[in-house]
């Protein structure tokens, strides 16, 4: 008899689901969104291929900090995770400047609240990783705060326990990664708190829907980098001329073939 779970809530590519009052499930689907829209077109095996660089990071960073992953199902898409009490923001490192990070750099120099060296170039790799907080938006992105917004959110010790946490995170994954051919330029952190308070990873481990991979091989500082993952798939619908808005375009096999690859 397969065990009961209660949808409990709803991501861009997967879904949440209650198992019992300590467990939850979290299932990655095939789903792949570009400019914040989910398109009809199924990648098959990404949910598969993520599912399994979370399991692979899980386990090599529990040296670090605990996390909430309890099993691997054998559908390779389905975790079995610990309940946990989500911390209020999203914990993002970044080792390079990019996204709204080069936005808010262009406007102010800085980076939540981290004051940057002038002259920097979008994609500049940074000099050290900074801790970039965001709030959870529910619709459209997430706000970027500065840490007396973030420690009012989560209080200073916590966030200084976060922040030293996510950038040890960080520079273990980037190193690795680096080693291999890929840079992760940014890459976005859930913690929770477990029942007796203690800091605990949640949510994905340095996925592409998490990170931004990037071929190290194409590297080039002063423009926008191709993504790892998503390049083709981003290639593809701008060659048609869409707004960007959804629906989004069907992808032709070779876009669909082709961004399979990338994540096996
Ligand atoms: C939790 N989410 C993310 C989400 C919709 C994922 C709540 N261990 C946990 C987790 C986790 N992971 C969560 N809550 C309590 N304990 C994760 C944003 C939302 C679909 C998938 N939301």
């Amino acid at each position: 008899m397969p065990e009961a779970a209660v949808h409990v809530g709803s991501g861009k590519v997967r879904e949440l689901y209650e198992l019992d009052d300590d467990r939850l499930l979290l299932v990655a689907s095939d789903r792949i969104s570009t400019f914040d829209v989910v398109l009809p077109t199924e990648i098959p095996d990404k949910g598969r291929v993520l599912t399994g660089l979370s399991g692979f990071w899980f386990t090599r960073t529990s040296g670090l900090v605990a996390n909430h992953l309890l099993a691997l199902r054998a559908d390779g898409r389905s975790t079995e995770c610990r309940r946990l009490e989500m911390l209020p923001i999203e914990c993002v490192v970044r080792g390079y400047l990019t996204g709204s990070g080069w936005k808010d750099y262009q406007a102010t120099g800085a980076v939540c609240g981290h004051v940057l060296a002038e002259g920097l170039r979008d994609s500049d790799r940074l000099p050290e990783p900074i801790f970039t907080p965001a709030t959870k938006a529910l619709e459209g992105h997430d706000e970027n705060i500065d840490r007396d917004r973030a420690a009012e959110l989560v209080g200073r010790e916590r966030l200084d326990e976060v922040e030293e946490t996510a950038i040890a995170l960080y520079r273990f994954a980037s190193e690795h990664a680096a080693e291999r051919g890929i840079l992760i330029a940014d890459t976005k952190f859930e913690f929770g708190l477990d029942s007796e308070g203690s800091l605990v990873l949640g949510d994905e481990a340095f996925t592409p829907d998490s990170s931004r991979f990037w071929p190290a091989d194409e590297y080039e500082a002063g423009r926008t980098q191709p993504s790892f993952d998503k390049q083709f798939v981003r290639d593809y619908c701008e060659s048609l001329g869409w707004d960007k808005t959804d629906p989004g375009p069907e992808l032709p096999r070779e876009v669909v073939a082709g961004t399979r690859a990338r994540y096996v």
